[in-house]
């Protein structure tokens, strides 16, 4: 049996496991493995910013449906991954983590860039692991990639002390299986929940899906289609599961929650049965929990038990994998004899009703660039070339997941539970990175954007071809929103007019820069980005205090959304006015 340095063992094991790419920043702990990288056929792309890698890992994932990997160094290169790991936990993306750690002889001595990772993520990962010796790499790695990806995906963390990467240990060869005590995700569900479920939706007059990122975590999209082929049910997605049904289908109800369409969202209050799948009940979702679904009876599909039960009581709880429990149910519904479209047809016409008299609109006058006009052109003129899209946080993210026009499931990225500013430019170009002749579109936000902006030159450095367009009102949009809604426009720390010149520093960092100011620029603006070969910046200078609207606001009950152009009632100001 050979022996070798735990490094070895390491990069062996990581393509043992399939790992292609890597993305990450060196340092003192972790160097022994950047070292022993070089002779492995693993490409790494060298960050600028951990917090990059990490986002960039979870681009990776979220389009490829295969593990992202990071490797950064101790101390301040395992901190500066923590938002990045915790905005994977919240959004159940399987990325593997590796940190340096200092000599297991001096950890807990306040030695030089040492910080107790593994207490650090405790929280923050679904897994985490502190691997002592070189021969324990093997093992630990298998575990960690099974456990990222099986059963709800997640970030696992892997520390790794620089004396079991320097030192010496039997490499029996990468473990074929794991098991892991305690630990076996469920993919079948319960038979005769399955049989409950089928008879609530049997029974139905006015049911709703409301399908999550679990569809297409699990790769459910097909089994969804059919699930709406067969029932002929209304169906409304989450941010996060934007993609798993195509938006021109004929039962799309387009994205409910907090900025969703009024229509979905008046489903969600009028239905008599809520078939809730891979969604997990969020307060963007519910508004008032405690009015939420008091109407009807809710199925609630999902692999992770802890999430039943965890926000709203639902009738039917169903344990598994989303793809194993529809297919399951499809066979059953096809038994059912009902005629299903109908029977909804009242239902269909109330919906119907409500898109009518609440559509999602914006006024596109002379002058300024409305953001919402900006967006939905970048959406409508990159269509054809099926891109990949990342968002970051705020108004932006809003109006484009609103006017998102994706057909396939895997090409959506955004930041849904954590809301992670800076993450729009980091999953895009770890995004580009698994796919090289993809068109992807980032379409950020002023703010978000300088968050993260430094990688710039990761870009060039790698032929990374990111359209980022930078939907520029000078302000925090979001906040400043809220601040005029609910906080008498009391404006505070939100006008960021002092900002870069962004097509001079696109510029600088070697990339082409183009400005859109004026609203028969867009079009022109927008195409010469596409066809600009590599990375491109474009600054589009857009109407600064728009609002996004249809809003819930925070705390307040679904039925009591605003829609453009309504006055705000009072009892939400809540006393600040
Ligand atoms: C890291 C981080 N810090 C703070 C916030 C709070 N926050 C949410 S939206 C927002 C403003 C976003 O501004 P910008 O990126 O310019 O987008 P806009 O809303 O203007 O479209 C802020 C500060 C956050 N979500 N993430």
């Amino acid at each position: 049996m050979e022996k070798m340095t735990g490094s070895e063992i390491l990069m062996k094991s990581l393509v043992e496991e399939g790992v292609t790419t890597i993305f990450g920043h060196p340092g003192g702990a972790i160097l022994h493995a950047y070292d022993v990288l070089i002779d492995y056929p693993i490409k790494h792309v060298l960050c600028r910013h951990e917090q990059v890698a990490t986002h960039a890992a979870e681009g990776y994932y979220k389009t490829t449906g295969k593990p992202g990997t990071v490797m950064v160094t101790s101390g301040p290169g395992a901190t500066n991954c923590v938002t990045a790991i915790t905005d994977a936990l919240m959004d159940s993306m399987a990325i593997v983590v590796l940190t340096g750690q200092v000599p297991t002889a001096v950890m807990g001595c306040d030695a030089f860039q040492e910080a107790d990772v593994v207490g650090t993520t405790r929280a923050c990962t679904k897994h985490n692991f502190l691997a002592q010796r070189a021969e324990d790499i093997p093992r630990i790695i298998k575990e960690a990639y099974y456990i990222a990806r099986s059963g709800r995906p997640g970030p696992v963390l892997v520390d790794l002390p620089k004396d079991a990467l320097m030192g010496h240990g039997t490499f029996q060869g990468y473990p074929k299986d794991v098991s892991i005590r305690g630990y076996n995700p469920q993919l079948y569900g319960h038979p005769s929940q399955i049989k409950k479920a089928v008879e609530l939706i049997a029974q139905a007059k006015r049911p709703v899906i409301y399908g999550g990122g679990g569809i297409i975590h699990s790769d459910a999209s097909e089994e969804l289609h059919e699930m709406i082929d067969i029932t002929q049910i209304p169906t409304t997605l989450t941010l996060m599961g934007l993609g798993a049904l195509p938006t021109n289908h004929p039962l799309w109800l387009g994205m409910l929650g907090m900025h969703g369409t009024y229509w979905a969202n008046m489903c969600m209050v009028h239905c008599d049965l809520m078939i809730a799948i891979g969604s997990r009940f969020d307060d963007r979702i519910t508004g008032k929990v405690s009015e939420f679904g008091k109407q009807c009876k809710i199925i609630h599909v999902d692999i992770d038990p802890t999430s039943i039960r965890k926000n709203v009581n639902v009738d039917v709880p169903v344990v598994g994998d989303v793809k194993c429990v529809l297919r399951e149910l499809n066979k059953k519904l096809r038994n059912v004899r009902r005629n299903w479209a109908k029977d909804f047809e009242e239902w269909y016409a109330e919906i119907e009703a409500c898109k009518i008299q609440h559509p999602l609109r914006y006024e596109q006058r002379e002058g300024v660039i409305k953001p919402q006009y900006a967006i939905d052109m970048i959406l409508r003129l990159t269509e054809e070339y099926d891109p990949i899209v990342s968002t970051g946080v705020g108004q932006h993210q809003m109006w484009a997941a609103q006017v998102y026009r994706g057909r396939m499931p895997r090409r959506w990225l955004t930041s849904g539970g954590l809301g992670t500013m800076g993450y729009g430019f980091p999953a895009a170009l770890g995004a580009q990175a698994a796919f090289p002749d993809s068109l992807v579109v980032n379409i950020d936000g002023d703010g978000s954007f300088q968050m993260t902006m430094q990688d710039l030159c990761t870009l060039l450095e790698y032929e990374l071809p990111v359209k980022t367009f930078i939907i520029n009102n000078k302000y925090l949009g979001m906040v400043r929103q809220w601040q005029q809604l609910f906080y008498g426009q009391r404006y505070s720390q939100v006008n960021i007019d002092h900002q870069p010149d962004f097509v001079k520093l696109a510029e600088a960092f070697g990339i082409t820069g183009i400005r859109i100011e004026r609203p028969e620029e867009v079009k022109a603006g927008i195409e010469k980005a596409i066809s600009t070969p590599g990375p491109v910046v474009v600054d589009v200078v857009v109407d600064r205090e728009e609002n996004c609207f249809p809003m819930i606001p925070a705390g307040a009950a679904i039925k009591d959304i605003i829609d453009v152009g309504e006055p705000i009632p009072d009892k939400l100001f809540q006393g600040w006015r």
